[in-house]
């Protein structure tokens, strides 16, 4: 039996909580970029992210990165990202991320986009990811 107390738009109708998101910097010339973000699935149910909706680029996938014969390679995720009950999925460089091919505008750290995260429960929670450098290495950067 499925539920029916779907419907409400209010940001209070979603157990769904994203934070920490944000979208690469990539160079004028690289016409693809892509968004990361943490997901937390507060319900008693899994649920999929199966979308991500923006003008910002003429599509987006949801892929991952995989070893593949010695060579890192990405992919989309087939039937969207799982993401578990009660449990957080981070959206990283090297991991799972949202790809955004074909820009439609140049990216600059000044800006923020709003993309909107669509999950197979219906669910479709907006979010605003600020363009930023790249800070994996930040954690080890040291003086010498
Ligand atoms: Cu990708």
């Amino acid at each position: 039996m499925l539920g029916v107390l779907v419907g409400f738009a209010g940001a209070e109708s979603t157990a769904i909580k994203v934070h920490n998101s944000w979208i690469r910097l990539t160079p004028p010339v690289v016409k693809n970029s892509a968004g990361y973000a943490s997901i937390y699935n507060g319900s008693d149910a899994d649920v999929k992210l199966v979308a991500v909706k923006s003008g910002l680029s003429k599509k987006i996938e949801i892929h991952e990165h995989k070893m593949v014969d010695g060579l890192m390679k990405m992919r989309e995720v087939a039937g969207g990202l799982t993401i578990p009950a009660k449990t957080s999925v981070e959206l990283k460089p090297g991991g799972y991320h949202i790809m955004l091919m074909g820009l439609n505008l140049k990216l600059d750290v000044a800006q923020e986009h709003n993309l909107i995260l669509v999950f197979d429960n219906g669910d479709e929670v907006p979010m605003i990811f600020p363009v930023k450098h790249d800070v994996q290495t930040q954690g080890m950067a040291h003086t010498n």
